[in-house]
């Protein structure tokens, strides 16, 4: 019955743009009006709640801020609180347990290794919205961050016609190909192929972009979804230094000021309560005024580098909005913009504690103030920056907890939105992409996919949310029942009843540990649950560290 009234919607719709070209008598250079619109999907790794410029930055991003403009941004949009769990629901529809992508296989713990739910890779039982759209007529591409898998998956072989994909969770951005972690080998494919070198200068955002508008305008014969999977501004911090020129000197005063900024701006915007305090400085956050003032240098200047990334993506976007612009598909294209978890802490002294070659992989950097951001370089944003990008959230990536796992996101529809430049504050979840995406296609999640049965889809469709319908419909009855189910990477979130709880529910404003076995999704989906709100303060277990 939905397929049907939006086909109808589809068939109206279309009637209305050819009508709209003939009274505007337009050049025959545009395409000609589509049925399905396209779909297009950027990610930003690692991207912080209020590290573009709609959601509180002192970063510029008129490219975003515009798109914003053009659309809806999502106040309370959910994910998992680490890179490849959320791809995995984004993906597929489906809790990322489901999916195969409950934590990131690459520093599971020891009691998810080897368990259904954690197998790294997408599962079989679970079907990809790229496999569906192509099925159903769509061009299917993406560049950038895979993350789903190696040996079992790649872009090529889960529904994307045309791919250039970088397989790992990170690695440099440059064309040097080193890896982001010691005993780590960075590969990229090409339509599924190993690409053992990359063009001198390569770097990736730009290079991705690039690709993506290639495939865009090779083919014209029918609708796209394009996935662009950016690996800015996740760690190691590179970028040509014209954009981190752009920022020297903004963050010498440090990351409690920054918070503090960011948090008036957040205020002023209206994203922040009047009445809110700056979220307290976790424990294994410095103060800025313990730092030396070798270590203040070293720090400003990540940050710089840092929002210099995030000023070349949001330019990376303006040019493949303003390509679509020019081909006369912006205005048929579903467009949205998300970051894939909180901002990251990590730092080298996380990854040395991986042990193995750890240390000697350190060595070969060059990490002088003058150097960070260069070739050869590879450094990070630290636990105190990322305190700040979490702004106005508590604590940041691989934590289950708002900072980790609330994103900036903003969706535009096809065609003009009566809501546009608005905000929508109800919960929504990465995995209700895939079936906003089925619905603006006119496609069926079905029961079974070549002949084996899949996981039913989880997500929700937010298009009666988008179009201005039903808006309580997410909230507060389906977002009081949603399993969230997040999970943190082998480390319990805090103490729920006398067990360590590794889960989660989001309900309303209220966090809620779930008392359950981290892998019980895939085994006993319905187990005893017992819940414990979430204390204002979480303990710390970490050493402070600049
Ligand atoms: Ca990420």
């Amino acid at each position: 019955m939905i397929f049907r009234s939006f086909n109808i919607f589809c068939f109206l719709f279309a009637l209305v743009i050819s009508g709209c070209s003939r009274e505007s008598a337009a050049p025959d250079s545009s395409p000609p009006p589509l049925a399905r619109p396209n779909i297009l999907l950027i990610v930003a790794d690692d991207l912080g709640y209020s590290d573009v410029g709609v959601f509180g930055s002192e970063i510029a991003t008129p490219s975003i801020d515009a798109l914003a403009a053009d659309g809806v941004t999502l106040t309370q949009f959910h994910v998992s609180p680490n890179c490849g769990p959320t791809r995995g629901a984004m993906m597929t529809g489906v809790d990322p347990h489901r999916a195969g992508m409950g934590g990131n296989h690459e520093v599971a713990a020891e009691n998810q290794k080897g368990q259904p739910g954690y197998e790294g890779y997408l599962r079989d039982d679970v079907v990809t919205v790229a496999q569906l759209l192509r099925d159903s007529g769509y061009r299917t591409y993406m560049t950038g961050k895979w993350h789903l898998g190696a040996e079992r998956n790649n872009p090529a072989s889960r529904g994307f016609e045309k791919s250039f994909a970088l397989l790992n969770g990170g690695a440099s951005h440059w064309a040097d190909q080193v890896a982001l972690v010691p005993g780590a080998k960075t590969r990229y494919t090409k339509d599924g192929e190993p690409v053992e070198e990359l063009p001198t200068d390569f770097y990736s955002s730009s290079f991705y972009t690039n690709e993506l508008i290639s495939y865009i305008e090779s083919e014209n014969d029918s609708p796209f979804f394009a996935y662009l999977s950016f690996t800015a501004p996740h760690n190691p911090l590179h970028v040509p230094q014209s954009y981190s020129e752009k920022y020297r000197g903004r963050y010498d005063a440090g990351w409690d000021a920054l918070a503090a900024q960011r948090l008036d701006q957040l205020k002023a915007l209206g994203l922040a309560d009047e009445h809110q305090e700056p979220q307290p400085r976790p424990d294994w956050v410095m103060a800025w005024d313990e730092l030396t003032a070798e270590q203040q240098a070293a720090r400003a200047r990540d940050m710089e580098i840092y929002a210099g990334m995030i000023d070349n993506v949001d330019e990376q976007i303006g040019r493949i909005l303003d390509h679509l612009r020019q081909s006369g598909d912006y205005d048929n294209t579903l467009i949205v913009f998300m970051s894939d978890n909180g901002p990251s802490k990590t730092s080298i002294a996380d990854y040395l504690a991986l042990g193995g070659e750890g240390s000697a992989f350190f060595e070969q950097f060059d990490n002088s103030t003058s150097n960070r951001g260069s070739p050869g370089s590879s450094t990070d944003i630290g636990p105190g920056w990322a305190y700040a990008a979490a702004t106005p959230l508590r604590l940041v990536k691989g934590y289950v907890a708002q900072g980790g796992i609330q994103v900036p996101a903003i969706v535009k529809l096809p065609g003009s939105m009566a809501n546009a430049g608005g905000r929508l504050g109800q919960l929504t979840h990465v995995m209700d992409l895939m079936p906003t995406f089925l619905s603006v296609a006119g496609a069926d999640y079905p029961d079974a996919y070549n002949g084996e049965s899949i996981v039913p889809v989880q997500g929700e469709s937010i298009m009666p949310l988008l179009n201005g319908e039903s808006p309580s419909k997410l909230i507060p009855e389906k977002s009081a029942g949603r399993r969230t189910a997040w999970t943190h990477t082998g480390k319990a979130i805090g103490k729920c009843c006398g067990f360590q709880s590794r889960m989660a529910m989001v309900t309303g404003n209220c966090m809620i540990l779930l008392r359950t076995p981290a892998n019980c999704m895939i085994s006993r989906p319905n187990s005893r649950i017992r819940q414990k709100r979430w204390p204002t303060h979480g303990r710390s277990t970490q050493n402070r560290t600049a």
